[in-house]
């Protein structure tokens, strides 16, 4: 049996402990040359064979290689420890000069601004704001309205109906009838919500949000209508906003008028945005149908009242000078945090 000399196993080791890169070979290493099969351990074994008086000499020879590789392999794990605590600190460390990242703040949207405008100027001037349901009944939402059975309006492609008959309201006067059934006259109210139609192009979506205005006196008059319609245009955009009545058609008023304000972009001189006509259309009036006031137990002897319903997302368009009504509802942020 061969084996290396004493001096030649220690560079061995010596090199060998010191290459290592990680404690898992370093382990290795002390196997290698400190366990039991290791070559030190072939020495050993010879010691027997050696004459007597060489033994003790050899033997703590071996014993003090044995220490000097236990040092060294002690020596190196301080090494590598050290090294590996300084990567992990390396990889863990914070940059505490980077700027913090700031807090992404939200924004009114501008519809909702738009309700908040609208719920002040309705408000100073003496109305009450209620709300009512969206899933509604038939009753609610048309015929109550004075819009007989087989009124268009009713048809399938206007109306989102559920399989039990019930709908999802397409204006908020469902909540006036509920409000002229159970509210004591005279009676000052605005309804502003959700409202559903079937509809979904550049000017229309499935769902929008409307505003319906209901005046219920002993002298309510067409003057009062445009009174207030005046007081109300005005405020929403600017002082110097005209308007004007075209004679129309709704079932649930009579006479029935549409209303257009002068345009805000030319000042009714005529441009792109009114096409030449100076004008803009804005919403829908009249004084409220007999038979809606009927049908509401009122005394139409007695009492008369103005209604008129006008599309909130329209308005904010126009206040804003969008072009596209789906951009109000896309909800992309980049848009939105403009207004
Ligand atoms: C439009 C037209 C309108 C009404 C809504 C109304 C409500 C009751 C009685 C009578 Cl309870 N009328 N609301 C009246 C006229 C027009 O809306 O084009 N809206 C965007």
């Amino acid at each position: 049996m061969t084996t290396l000399p004493l001096e030649e196993i220690l560079k061995q080791a010596k090199s060998a402990i010191e290459s290592t890169v990680d404690l898992k070979s370093l382990e290795d290493c002390r196997v290698r040359y400190l366990g039991k099969k290791a070559l030190l351990s072939e020495h050993l074994k010879t010691l027997g064979q050696l004459p007597v008086e060489k033994r003790p000499v050899v033997g703590q020879q071996i014993n003090e290689m044995k220490q000097t590789i236990q040092h060294l392999i002690e020596k190196q794990a301080d090494v590598l420890t050290q090294k590996k605590i300084t990567a992990e600190l390396a990889k863990e460390s914070i940059d505490i000069t980077l700027p913090g990242r700031s807090l992404n703040s939200g924004s009114i949207h501008p519809i909702t601004h738009t309700c908040n405008t609208l719920r002040d100027i309705f408000t100073q001037m003496g109305f009450i704001f209620m709300e009512g349901p969206e899933i509604e009944d038939d009753n609610h939402n048309f015929t109550a309205l004075n819009i007989p059975p087989f009124h268009p309006a009713r048809a399938m492609q206007d109306t989102f109906y559920f399989p039990n008959g019930t709908l999802l309201r397409t204006q908020t006067s469902t909540v006036q009838i509920r409000a002229m059934k159970t509210m004591p006259l005279p009676l000052r109210m605005v309804a502003m919500g959700r409202v559903y139609r079937r509809d979904f192009d550049l000017t229309h979506t499935p769902m929008f949000h409307q505003l319906e205005c209901l005046m219920i006196d002993e002298t309510v008059s067409f003057a009062n209508l445009k009174g207030v319609l005046t007081q109300f245009l005005q405020a929403f955009f600017t002082l110097k906003t005209a308007i004007r009545f075209r004679p129309s058609y709704f079932p649930f008023t009579e006479p029935s008028a549409e209303v257009d304000i002068s345009c805000l972009n030319c000042e009714g001189k005529g441009c792109r945005i009114c096409k030449q006509s100076g004008w803009l259309e804005i919403l829908g009036c009249g004084m409220v149908h007999p038979n809606v006031l009927k049908g509401a137990h009122i005394d139409t002897k007695r009492y008369r009242g103005f209604a008129f319903g006008v599309g909130i997302d329209r308005l904010t368009l126009l206040k804003y000078g969008m072009s596209d009504l789906r951009t109000l509802f896309e909800n992309d942020l980049r848009f939105l945090q403009q207004f």
